[in-house]
């Protein structure tokens, strides 16, 4: 069902006045969706922004705790997030893909009750490329009786979150959230500044004939997933029986973006390569958010092996195998996984 003329605003205090959410569940929504603005800002200037190429000074990348190269706007968006969360009064702590360890609230502001996950700017190697890219966050509540929360009181599993959501840059920008009551998704007005809901209760096809996988991986996949799409890639003549299309945009908002509006499955399976981190995405704040989502628009979402929502997080910046979107589809996935250990 589309909906007109419903700001996120008035979707919360909704929300809120449904029981659905606390007062600074609200607020904390209001406020990651302002930063995303700011981020959305900036992504648009593009290079007349100066905000592309690589962080940096004098020659030397600058390097994250995954050891990735940093970008500009990788940075710049951490720091619009880090700044807009922490004097609200809301949160007890966050942590962000771009931060080795969580950061607590600085003392001169009051703490509130939530701890807030991000990715501040993922899919970030096509930033350069003008391809979409986006922010991707989770909520957890922080363990009563704990008002200076370290690292530990993070590691809860996906089905602790409270809310959820990515805002992706795009040809327009757009936010996707659920507070655990449906996906719902809202289309920044660019004249008005204000995020306005346009699709209430997102629902993904059950059965799909698209996938999503960097298949220039395969040589290093394990042997189910190589049976898996190599199954897909067969046909209608194969055991799968149908045709299957293939999309890649490299940015995992950007793919489940297009998963969760017209269906189709997104992976990133353990391959060679990333099986001795465990995989390529983290738990925290890319496979769990966006479980969450894709779970309350209808999906499935799992490691191949485990509902992705019920891992047990070991650490902050923990990786896992990604299997997501159409329900059956996910559930095949897994079929070909069962007793390969
Ligand atoms: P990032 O958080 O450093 O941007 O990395 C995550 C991204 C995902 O958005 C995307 O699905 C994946 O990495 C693409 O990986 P690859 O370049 O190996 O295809
Ligand atoms: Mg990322």
């Amino acid at each position: 069902m589309s909906s007109t003329n419903i700001s996120l605003t008035r979707f919360l205090i909704e929300e809120q006045r449904a029981g659905r959410i606390s007062p600074d569940l609200r607020l904390l929504v209001e406020v990651v969706a302002r930063a995303c603005k700011s981020i959305s800002i900036a992504v648009g200037k593009g290079a007349l922004g100066g905000v592309l190429g690589d962080a940096g000074a004098n020659g030397e990348a600058s390097i994250n705790v995954q050891g990735e190269a940093q970008k500009k706007l990788d940075v710049l968006s951490n720091e619009i997030l880090l700044e807009a969360n922490a004097w609200g009064g809301h949160l007890a702590g966050l942590a962000s893909e771009e931060m080795d360890t969580s950061h607590p609230i600085p003392d001169k502001y009051p703490r509130g009750n939530y701890l807030l996950l991000f990715d501040p700017l993922d899919g970030s190697s096509n930033i350069d490329v003008n391809i979409s890219v986006g922010t991707i966050f989770s909520v957890l509540r922080c363990p009563d009786g704990v008002d200076n929360p370290g690292d530990e009181h993070f590691l809860q599993p996906g089905t602790a979150q409270v809310a959820a959501g990515y805002c992706t840059y795009g040809p327009s920008t757009m936010l996707v959230l659920t507070v655990g009551h449906g996906t719902h998704a809202f289309t920044l007005d660019r004249e008005v500044g204000s995020f306005v809901l346009t699709t209430r209760g997102m629902k993904i096809p059950e059965e799909t004939r698209e996938f999503a996988v960097n298949v220039s991986n395969q040589r290093f996949w394990e042997a189910p997933m190589q049976a898996y799409v190599g199954d897909m890639l067969a046909g209608k003549d194969g055991p799968r029986g149908k045709d299957f299309n293939m999309r890649w945009v490299a940015s995992m908002v950007a793919d489940v973006h297009r998963i969760l509006t017209r269906g189709g499955i997104f992976s990133y399976p353990l391959d060679s390569k990333c099986a001795p981190k465990g995989g390529k995405l983290r738990l925290m704040y890319e496979a769990n958010p966006m479980s969450f989502l894709v779970e309350q628009a209808g999906g499935a979402a799992s490691t191949g092996r485990q509902r992705m929502l019920d891992v047990q997080p070991t650490g902050l910046h923990m990786r896992v195998p990604v299997f997501m979107g159409s329900k059956a589809e996910v559930e095949t996935a897994v079929r070909y996984h069962a007793g390969h250990d």
